[in-house]
């Protein structure tokens, strides 16, 4: 049994070596402090229980301070929780920490970094960016077509809560439907009905890819347990074999019947980008082609990040609105009077409901969707304020710090929409710099405009019609979160009531 074990410690030791080696501290540097670790494990004893990682970096910061450093097995990572050093990172020093770590999970999920939000930076990756941002600008802002088909989702979501009408309802695969269909028409120029199978098996396979990617999970942190049974990467293979059948099968549609005249969709777009580029023999790439790969990743990433995010937002502010029926009462109040009830909301509407924007905003700041973003990596020897910072480094921005910093917010714990609000209550600001829902700097969310529209469209459209509630006999859903690449809202009930001035009209 010993000697078994002795073996194991050995074989385990060799496989981690070559990556211990990956970052070199050199002597003489002003190194961030280090949490204590130890070999192969590295700083890991600190995470045993089930602190979550964010609230477990942010109270790390009373002894090792707002910048400090760890290790992940042998993974050298370095924590940032203030937002000045948020700022030097995403902002000053972008280029030099927009590389992204590559693990297990993100490989799995992204045909090893083919896509966008966990690919590393690259003149190559610099271009796909950029057309997604053109074909997203170019169907999406600023476009009467964009705003037409989130208020025909938001009304037929009211309809669905209409049937349901006082009685226990999950609002989230509702909330998941209007928001699936909505990417669905920018990327695929299609959307779901209620019911639909196609629609189901994408609810499924979408939750076991939250639950198993990117979590700073013990396969990405020790890469050679992928070669052991492992329940979890089984998960993730599964859900991403279902996806990606589930794309290709619209992509070779898309190919089928494309014509470089009509580019209805973001599938379009990007097949009339590699077209164009095959034509120009564009050299900036050197020889890398826009294949389907990276196409199909693209395309699963704007899915992927269109709805996960956009519902969790959801589902917070209807959690948040039930623990504060007295804010869901302002914003019923503002509706009435700056609206009234005799059309539905337009997105003119924003700049003449405050109270709704703080309110959305506030719901960001204080459930971040993503509390720890996405990991940076150094691309070379750098400096964080007056810490050397190594090439190789992954850099944490603890969004969930910075949201909840006592300097920077008053009552951070407090939900509170004035806050985003001037004296009068009339116009919307941000009170902080330490405020950054979407990032900042060349990885900034890319769906930021899209995502604003559709979180004040659809709680506007609700709150105009309905009063949310907890059904009787039921408790106050827990608003702590459970943590992942999402910062996941608890399964609970709500009871919609059509408002009283809603059913005279
Ligand atoms: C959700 C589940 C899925 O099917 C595909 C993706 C890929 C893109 C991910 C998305 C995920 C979760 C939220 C992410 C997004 C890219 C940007 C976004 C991580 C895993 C955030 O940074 C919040």
């Amino acid at each position: 049994m010993m000697v078994l074990f002795i073996l194991f410690f050995l074989i385990l030791a060799f496989l981690s070596f070559p990556r211990m080696s990956k970052v070199k501290l050199k002597c003489k540097r002003n190194y961030p402090k280090s949490l204590p670790s130890l070999p192969l494990i590295g700083s890991l004893l600190h995470f045993v229980g089930d602190t979550k990682p964010h609230l477990l970096f942010c109270r790390l910061q009373q002894r090792y301070g707002s910048l400090y450093s760890l290790y992940m097995g042998s993974d050298y990572v370095v924590v940032v929780n203030s937002y000045l050093h948020a700022k030097e990172v995403l902002l000053k020093k972008g280029k030099i920490f927009a590389g992204r770590p590559r693990t297990v999970t993100t490989d799995l999920l992204t045909r090893n970094g083919k896509d966008i939000a966990f690919a590393s930076y690259s003149p190559f990756w610099k271009y796909q960016r950029k057309l997604v941002h053109s074909a997203l600008c170019m169907f999406g802002e600023g476009s009467l077509a964009l705003e037409k088909i989130i208020c025909q989702e938001a009304s037929s979501l009211c309809e669905t809560l209409s049937a349901a009408l006082d009685s226990p309802l999950d609002m989230s695969p509702e909330l998941t439907r209007a928001v699936t269909n909505v990417v669905c028409s920018l990327c695929f120029n299609s959307s779901y009905q209620r019911g639909d199978p196609e629609f189901e098996a994408m609810l499924k396979y979408s939750q076991g890819i939250v639950d198993t990617v990117a979590k700073q999970g013990m396969v990405d942190i020790f890469p050679w347990l992928q070669f052991f049974p492992n329940k979890e990467l089984t998960l993730l293979r599964k859900c991403v074999e279902m996806r990606d059948q589930l794309l290709q099968q619209k992509f070779e549609k898309h190919k089928e019947e494309f014509s470089n005249d009509s580019v209805s969709d973001l599938i379009d777009a990007l097949l009339r980008a590699k077209l164009n580029m095959e034509n120009n023999n564009s050299h900036i790439l050197s020889g890398q082609g826009l294949t389907d790969d990276y196409l199909l990743m693209t395309v699963a990433d704007i899915f992927g990040a269109g709805v996960e995010t956009t519902t969790t937002v959801l589902k917070w502010t209807v959690l948040y609105l039930l623990h504060y029926p007295e804010v869901q009462q302002k914003i019923q109040e503002e509706l009435d009077q700056k609206l009234g009830f005799n059309r539905h909301p337009l997105l003119k509407d924003r700049q003449h409901l405050p109270y709704l924007e703080a309110t959305i905003s506030e719901v960001l700041r204080i459930r971040p969707v993503s509390p720890l973003l996405i990991p940076h990596e150094a691309l070379q020897d750098t400096s964080i304020g007056e810490y050397d910072i190594p090439k190789g480094a992954q850099v944490v921005i603890n969004l969930w710090s910075i949201h909840h910093d006592e300097k920077e917010w008053e009552k951070p714990e407090e939900f509170s929409p004035d806050r985003f609000l001037d004296e009068d209550g009339n116009r919307i600001y941000t009170p902080s710099p330490s405020y950054l829902p979407f990032g900042a700097g060349v990885r900034v969310c890319l769906g930021e405009a899209l995502a604003k529209m559709e979180l004040f469209l659809f709680m506007a459209w609700i709150l105009q019609r309905f009063t949310l509630s907890v059904p009787e006999g039921q408790t106050l859903p827990d608003p702590e979160g459970k943590f992942g690449v999402v910062l996941q809202v608890p399964k609970f009930k709500v009871k919609a009531s059509l408002r009283k001035a809603w059913e005279k009209k």
